[in-house]
């Protein structure tokens, strides 16, 4: 990165993420997928970072914006949602990516079902963030901004 041109992130939410602030508060935390984007775009602004806040319930719709990403972004944050646990696809495409991918998810996936516990995605992650609500993706750009500003140093 050159210039005053900032960074691009790309953050993408997983199938019915577009639902969250409806049910399930007590898993999922209250605030809609609208909110915490609003809370990543304060964030960003913070870390000198630009964001592209996205989401599909379509697999193959993932996988075409992670390949995608491989132009114009500089690191990917990805709550894949249910196919976090299913998809060799979506893991895949992260392995093709370059670019750093931090992994998060709103509830705590290893107080839950034991199909939760294992995370094609996190094969692909540099880490994981799990379990604090809307605030991890806010920490996941922490995350990100610092293995960014080591790379850039490096
Ligand atoms: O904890 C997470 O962030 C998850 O990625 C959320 C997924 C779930 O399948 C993963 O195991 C963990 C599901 C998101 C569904 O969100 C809803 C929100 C409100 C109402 C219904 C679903």
């Amino acid at each position: 990165m050159t210039g005053t041109m900032s960074a691009t992130i790309l953050i993408l939410n997983g199938p019915n993420l577009n639902l969250l602030g409806s049910r399930e508060p007590d898993v999922y935390g209250s605030e809609t997928l609208a909110e915490i984007e609003a809370s990543c775009r304060d964030h960003a602004k913070g870390l000198g970072l630009e964001i592209d806040f996205c989401q599909s319930n379509d697999e193959g719709e993932m996988v075409n914006i992670i390949q995608e990403a491989q132009t114009g972004c500089a690191g990917l944050i990805i709550n894949a949602g249910a196919f976090t646990h299913t998809s060799v696809a979506i893991l895949d495409a992260l392995l093709a990516l370059e670019q750093p991918v931090v992994e998060v998810h709103l509830s705590n996936l290893f107080q839950r079902e034991s199909f939760r516990h294992h995370s094609f995605v996190s094969q692909a992650a540099r880490g994981m963030i799990c379990g604090f609500r809307g605030q991890g993706y806010v920490l996941a750009l922490d995350a990100l901004a610092r293995i960014l500003k080591d790379k850039n140093e490096a």
